[in-house]
């Protein structure tokens, strides 16, 4: 049948649109509109004791040049701090413009509006600013042994400190389990800064409507609506006046959540006030020092294990670095905390984490968000603990995992988002049969064997993980169907290149079983929903996808009352295929839903054809007028929303063969292959999209990509000419196959994919090429001269 598309590798809708160029991304709109540019600290730790503006004030298109002074009210205070949390006892976040003090290379200082950005960036150039220079703190060991601060008041940088703790089932703590195991290991493993690079940056356009005294913003970002409540609180307008608009939108992997950015309030604020209208787009150097960066973090692990290689007690010492500000609160190490446990059931588990302060760009959620982290310590873990038993590193995962009849399992923690750690669902073993047999992990070692007598180097990695999906509190869609039988359906959560306009069509082609050229979906715009949280941990196709299917079938319940009425049938007699409502087994007794649609409302207009086709169809006359009946409203279209009680838990298994160069310690994928499981996939084609985005993504933070900050917070590959990120031909074929274990907590037993490939890769190529070079590596990026360094130490220890 057409319209049952759910499950079927529809190929992208947005496609055609996008690849020809007639996509209408935040800079395509407003091209007369005034220009921002931003003067930006040049220092990473300095106290502001001038701002003189005499050499700029006469630069012929300047519009306005404003600082901290100002503001209005709501706006001077500082930004929102989006999660906080108990242990996260000092919180900061950062002023629109710099108030007094600058904590970070690129904080804005000064906003300038002109007739366009040459003359903006000319006017910035002319403001001098002057410093009295603060020492800054920049690496994590020098954050906590101090004596500098971030925060004058934050002793210590630290800005929260948590523990968790899972205690073994007969009682002990897992100090006491370790200090008892038949083995014990203990090491350090460091993941270094980076950061998620859209193809498009942020972006900020905004009109303001001086008759209707509203706002009309455009914003390059993941949460729309929460955009939306943040200008209307911090501006002091009704929420009704402020419409935002996610138009379409170049990625975003986390960056564009952090809400609202300083930009998306200064400039709808400086178009009210000079009722012009007004736009910034962010540059990449801005990207690079403004925006948002991620993974920094430093793990100290005690483990210990039976001979088996069962882990009887884990324990982990996070040390993160959170950059100058904490908008995001401390999800980051949480998230890491919790989610490390992985496929695993560990018998006793202590987690603690100190999360600090240093003058570098803040750090919030990027593409797996602390699980890249946590699994790189899990996974590692797993790796040396066959190591040290002589074991098969497939094995010992084996030996930990838990086991298909085991769920819901119930990991004794309390997830990020405040409920119990439970799995709902999954078959761990299966997955790893799986990807056993699509890499050959068995044959690997008769091909390791022959390479090494060509006197080549390869090696080979396998990296398990589980993923908490779908968060809540709630997301939802709605559906209308209109007298030319069209579906038009929207949600709040906005798109940055996921394929939602393709997913979402294909569930509601597939619950009103019409066909998909007949459905159009928009996402993102406060005009078309008002409530909605946003795209971000892999939670859209769980959260609007199942919000959509919802509101379908209450439009779908509404349409078989009415065809029944017409076709003086049983409602639960009637099915809809192909856009038609006809009797189950009896197609010629049929009406098509777009005449449905007419017949749902009462005002049946003249000059709507299909509305008169249906009044002489089904009524006696072209006058007649129904009364709508109680309890009914007219139209045909509903609306829902889905709330899931807790997070579904997608997972995964990845492996690679890697190849490293005797000479030049060159790194080479050889062969990548995916298992993965997301519940019920609405589209294989997009889902393995996603997992190959992914692990490209993973694969620039295993080899190549690291922030490289100096001692003096300066960021010295702040561009793409310095700040090394894979092309195509560094990415291998990745090899994909799936598991479907439906999530039995929402009605389409989907859960989350979006950042599934990004997450197990740094740990994946690492044991690749430990297993390829037989040295041990404990931190990640590795580059060829790392690994060149490497050798040379392990040649001299
Ligand atoms: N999907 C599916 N079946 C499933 C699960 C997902 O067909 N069982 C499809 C979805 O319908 C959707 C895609 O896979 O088209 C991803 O779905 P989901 O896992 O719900 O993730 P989100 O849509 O919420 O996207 C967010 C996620 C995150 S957190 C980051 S970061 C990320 C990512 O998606 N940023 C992206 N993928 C990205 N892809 C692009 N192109 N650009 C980004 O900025």
């Amino acid at each position: 049948m057409t319209t049952r598309l759910f499950g079927e590798p529809v190929r992208r809708r947005e496609d055609a649109r996008l690849v020809a160029g007639n996509g209408r991304y935040l800079d395509d709109l407003g091209a007369d509109a005034l220009a921002v540019a931003f003067v930006r600290s040049p220092h990473a730790h300095a106290r502001i004791t001038g701002i003189d503006v005499d050499d700029a004030v006469d630069v012929e298109g300047l519009v306005a040049i404003y600082t901290w002074e100002d503001l209005p009210e709501g706006v001077r205070e500082p930004l929102p701090l989006l999660i906080p949390h108990p242990a996260l006892t000092h919180g900061r976040t950062a002023y629109c413009l710099a108030k007094d003090v600058v904590r970070h290379v690129g904080e804005p200082i000064v906003m300038v509006v002109a007739a366009d950005r040459y003359i903006a960036e000319d006017v910035c150039e002319r403001i001098h600013v002057s410093y009295e220079f603060l020492k800054p703190v920049v690496g994590l060991e020098n954050a906590v042994e101090g004596p500098n601060l971030v925060h004058d008041d934050v002793p210590g940088n630290v800005g929260a400190h948590m523990v968790q703790e899972v205690a073994h089932r007969d009682g002990r703590a897992a100090r006491d389990v370790i200090a008892a195991a038949p083995h014990t290991l203990e090491f350090r493993l460091d993941i270094e800064r980076s950061a998620c690079m859209p193809m498009e940056g942020k972006g900020v356009y905004a009109r303001w409507d001086a008759d209707d005294r509203s706002l009309r913003v455009y914003s390059s970002t993941q949460t729309s609506t929460s955009v939306r409540m943040a200008i209307a609180a911090k501006l002091g307008l009704p929420l009704p006046k402020v419409e935002v608009i996610a138009p379409d939108v170049g990625g975003g992997f986390g960056v564009k959540i952090v809400h609202p950015w300083p930009e998306e309030i200064l400039v709808p604020w400086a178009a009210r006030l000079l009722n012009r209208e007004v736009k910034w787009t962010e540059d990449r150097r801005e990207h690079f020092v403004s925006s948002a960066h991620e993974r920094a973090q430093v793990q100290h692990v005690k483990v210990g294990f039976d001979d088996e290689g069962r882990v009887l007690g884990l324990d982990v010492e996070i040390l993160h670095d959170h950059g100058a500000y904490t908008p995001y609160g401390i999800i980051v190490p949480i998230i890491t905390s919790t989610q490390l446990l992985g496929p695993y059931k560990i018998g006793s588990y202590r987690v603690e984490f100190f999360s600090v302060y240093t003058n570098t760009v803040q750090v919030t959620p990027y593409r797996g968000a602390g699980r890249p982290q946590g699994v790189f310590c899990m996974e590692r873990t797993m790796d040396k603990i066959a190591q040290y038993l002589g074991k098969d590193r497939t094995d010992v995962r084996a030996a930990n995992f838990i086991q298909p009849d085991e769920f819901p399992y119930d990991q004794q923690m309390i997830f990020q988002d405040g409920r119990p750690l439970i799995y709902d669902s999954g078959d761990y073993p299966a997955s790893l049969r799986k990807l056993k047999d699509l890499i050959g992990w068995d044959d690997f070692p008769a091909m390791q064997a022959e390479a090494a007598a060509e006197g080549r180097r390869i090696g080979i990695g396998v990296g398990c993980y589980v993923e908490g999906t779908g968060v809540g509190p709630y997301e939802g869609g709605h559906v209308q169907v209109t007298s030319d039988g069209r579906v038009h359906v929207s949600t709040g959560l906005t798109s940055q290149g996921q394929g939602h306009e393709t997913v979402f069509a294909q569930i509601a082609a597939t619950e009103l079983g019409v066909p998909i050229e007949k459905v159009s979906v928009v996402t993102g715009d406060t005009r078309r929903f008002g409530y909605a949280v946003g795209t971000f941990a892999s939670r859209a196709a769980v959260m609007s996808g199942n919000a959509i299917a919802l509101a379908c079938r209450k439009v779908k319940e509404k349409a078989l009352r009415i065809a029944a009425d017409a076709l003086e049938a049983d409602p639960a007699d009637l099915e809809i295929t192909d856009g038609m409502v006809h009797v189950v087994g009896a197609p010629s007794a049929s009406i098509p839903l777009a005449t449905v649609a007419v017949l749902s409302n009462p005002l049946r207009y003249a000059f709507d054809e299909e509305a008169k086709r249906a009044t002489q169809f089904a009524t006696s006359g072209s006058m007649d007028r129904p009364p709508v009946a109680e309890g009914q409203e007219p139209g045909l279209e509903g609306k829902d929303y889905y709330s899931p009680v807790r997070s579904t838990f997608a997972s995964g298994m990845h492996a690679a063969i890697v190849e490293t160069d005797p000479d030049t310690a060159e790194i080479r994928i050889l062969r990548y292959a995916v298992v993965h499981d997301c519940g019920k996939m609405i589209n294989p084609m997009l889902v393995e999209g996603q997992i190959h985005g992914g692990v490209a993504q993973g694969v620039g933070g295993a080899l190549y990509e690291k922030m490289a900050y100096d001692e003096y917070g300066q960021l010295l590959n702040a561009s793409f000419m310095d700040f090394l990120m894979p092309y195509v031909t560094e990415i291998p074929r990745i090899e994909t196959d799936h598991l479907e274990t439906p999530s039995p907590l929402n009605p389409l037993g989907i859960k989350g994919a979006g950042e599934a490939g990004v997450i197990p890769v740094s740990a994946v190529i690492a044991g690749a090429v430990e297993d390829a070079e037989k040295i041990v590596i404990d931190r990640m990026p590795i580059s060829p001269s790392d690994l060149y360094a490497l050798r040379d130490s392990s040649r001299t220890s």
